[in-house]
């Protein structure tokens, strides 16, 4: 109703702020890059920072932000590691008068609202990235038939909902190809070996790869490898995110591209709430725009990388 929405809570200036950021896992290059995104903004920002980690547990994020709000935090920044499990944290933040804004991941739009329990949302357009994935594939590959396995993210996230989205959408519309199976890999590396092992026998005629992040592409790399096959040479992987390892793959001719998806949430994070707390408008949306890494400027990109 409008008498929420008016309600959103408010966040008032001062020097320094108590700010929660509740991390959901640190199993990756990604999580700990932003999670060191955030240490790194604190002391510039104002912050005394209380960084928990969920270790993939999305009940141990929501009991994370419990005692988060039980400290008296002033602010909250949380990537939701699913999009409805932890609208429970979203809720209780929002009854107990704090700030909230979701960072990188977001939560089902359908229970929770931007500007009306949750500020916003600070993070990349996932159904473009899967898009863009898709687009790069479709003018690159220069076979007759690609026959696709596509490695989901962690099930009920909105970038794994909405990355695959965005391909399979896009590749619909060309009929050389065909995603002949699409198996999660939980966002992590180990598991996109063995998922991409277990696949490799069932579709032994895979010669594409669409990865929903850029650790479980390294994965299916070492597991195509391992069978004797040539990544880069007879079968295409294309993935998310512009990991280190990634744009190494690229120079070495394994991977063909990633999209960019950036994990340095810090300082934006910082900037947005400066503003929400002088009492500026904030879009419920603030988008972050990606770039795409290939073959032409990974060797740009890798210092910057993580
Ligand atoms: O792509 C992945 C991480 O939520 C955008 O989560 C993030 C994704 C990122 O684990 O590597």
């Amino acid at each position: 109703t409008t008498a929420i929405a008016q309600d959103l809570p408010q966040l008032e200036q001062k020097e320094r702020y108590k700010v929660g950021f509740a991390q959901m896992e640190s199993n990756n290059p990604w999580r700990i890059a932003e999670t060191k995104s955030f240490h790194d903004t604190a002391e510039a920002c104002g912050w005394d920072l209380i960084a928990t980690d969920a270790a993939g547990s999305a009940a141990k994020q929501v009991a994370d932000v419990d005692s988060m709000i039980a400290q008296g935090i002033d602010v909250l920044f949380l990537p939701p590691r699913e999009e409805k499990p932890l609208i429970p944290a979203v809720m209780k933040a929002r009854a107990a008068g704090i700030p909230t804004f979701l960072v990188d991941r977001s939560v089902d739009p359908a229970v929770a609202k931007p500007g009306e329990h949750f500020v916003a949302f600070l993070g990349s357009d996932f159904i473009d990235q899967g898009n863009r994935a898709a687009q790069w594939l479709m003018e690159n590959f220069d076979g007759d038939q690609g026959v696709i396995v596509q490695l989901e993210g962690t099930t009920g996230s909105s970038p794994a909902n909405d990355r695959k989205k965005g391909f399979d959408d896009a590749i619909a519309a060309d009929d050389r190809f065909e995603i002949v199976a699409s198996q999660t890999g939980d966002f992590a590396r180990d598991l996109g070996r063995q998922v991409m092992e277990t696949l490799l026998q069932a579709h032994p005629d895979v010669n594409v790869v669409y990865a929903h992040n850029d650790e479980m592409a390294i994965g299916a790399i070492q597991a195509l490898e391992l069978a004797g096959r040539k990544p880069g040479e007879d079968v295409t992987i294309v993935s998310i995110d512009g990991t280190r390892d990634a744009l190494q793959a690229i120079i070495d001719g394994k991977m063909g591209v990633t999209v960019e998806s950036s994990p340095f949430f810090g300082p934006l994070a910082c900037e947005v709430m400066k503003k929400y707390a002088a009492g500026e408008t904030i879009p419920e949306w603030v988008k972050v725009e990606d770039r795409v890494f290939a073959k032409d400027n990974a060797a740009d990109h890798i210092d910057e990388a993580y």
